[in-house]
């Protein structure tokens, strides 16, 4: 009895080994038939904005820079009920050989975006959408602090900008090895927040902070704080005078989408 079904499940073996060598070819030729067809494009990457903050109540263009964005045909606003968008135009943009595309981006569209007054900062995301959707870009909102815009030549102690706290100052590190320098009044005794915000917003800008006293003596130094490239300069003034705050990029890269938003304030 053994030996008779030995003898029927070798042959019933072998077919089975072959159809599922069979079906292994089939597999196979098909996924090479997958690979042939052509590729796809991938998903459009909004990386940040230019200009990077943006005004509630206000129309105003914006350039979003990123990578895929040239095929790019409509702009979805998340965040924001009756927020108002228009696509101007989409298109490839040069690179400087020594900036990375994955930070500066290659594409850009233009749009034009009006938000509503009560748009609240942090909330309002901005999608790409091609051939497929990007990813959710924070758009920068300005929130109740004074602003100012930043203004060259601010690029030595002796044309530092004014400011007075609190502040916020919109600016750009303009080109390579740009510095910008700010100067403000405060007492001995008094708490002073300094932060940047740029990298958290896509900005190509990986910001380094130095603040010194009256006498040009440096006080404190940060390039990155909280696990961002954007620095923060908590510090007891200790004495009363002018204080200068400089910023600039940590790799003395720069250019006109190398923005950012400057926060001195009480802390
Ligand atoms: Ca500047
Ligand atoms: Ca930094």
């Amino acid at each position: 009895m053994r030996i008779f079904a030995f003898r029927f499940l070798v042959p019933l073996m072998r077919s089975l080994v072959s159809i599922v060598s069979l079906l292994a070819v089939c597999a196979a030729t098909s996924s090479q038939e997958k690979k042939a067809e052509p590729k796809k494009e991938p998903p459009p990457k909004v990386l940040y904005s230019i200009p990077l903050v943006v005004k509630p109540g206000q129309k105003q263009k914006l350039a979003l820079r990123g990578r895929h964005l040239a095929s790019v045909k409509d702009v979805k606003v998340v965040g924001a009920d009756g927020a108002k968008v228009r696509v101007i135009g989409a298109k490839a943009v040069g690179v400087p050989n020594n900036y990375p595309a994955d930070r500066v981006g290659d594409s850009e569209v233009e749009i034009e975006l009006e938000l509503p007054n009560d748009a609240k900062p942090g909330a309002v995301k901005l999608i790409a959408a091609g051939a497929s959707d990007s990813n959710e870009y924070r758009l920068l909102v300005r929130d109740n602090l004074p602003t100012a815009a930043e203004k060259e030549d601010n690029g030595a102690f002796g044309s530092a900008q004014l400011i007075a706290l609190p502040v916020a100052v919109e600016g750009t590190i303009k080109g390579e090895r740009d510095v910008d320098v700010f100067k403000f009044v405060g007492k001995k005794g008094q708490k002073v927040r300094i932060e940047v915000q740029a990298a958290r917003f896509g900005s190509p800008l990986d910001g380094f902070l130095t603040v010194c006293d009256a006498n040009r003596n440096i006080l404190d130094t940060v390039d990155d704080a909280d696990g961002s490239a954007d620095p923060v300069v908590t510090l007891t003034l200790p004495g009363d005078g002018a204080y200068y705050v400089s910023l600039i990029d940590a790799h003395d890269l720069g250019g006109p989408n190398f923005g950012y938003r400057l926060i001195v304030k009480p802390d």
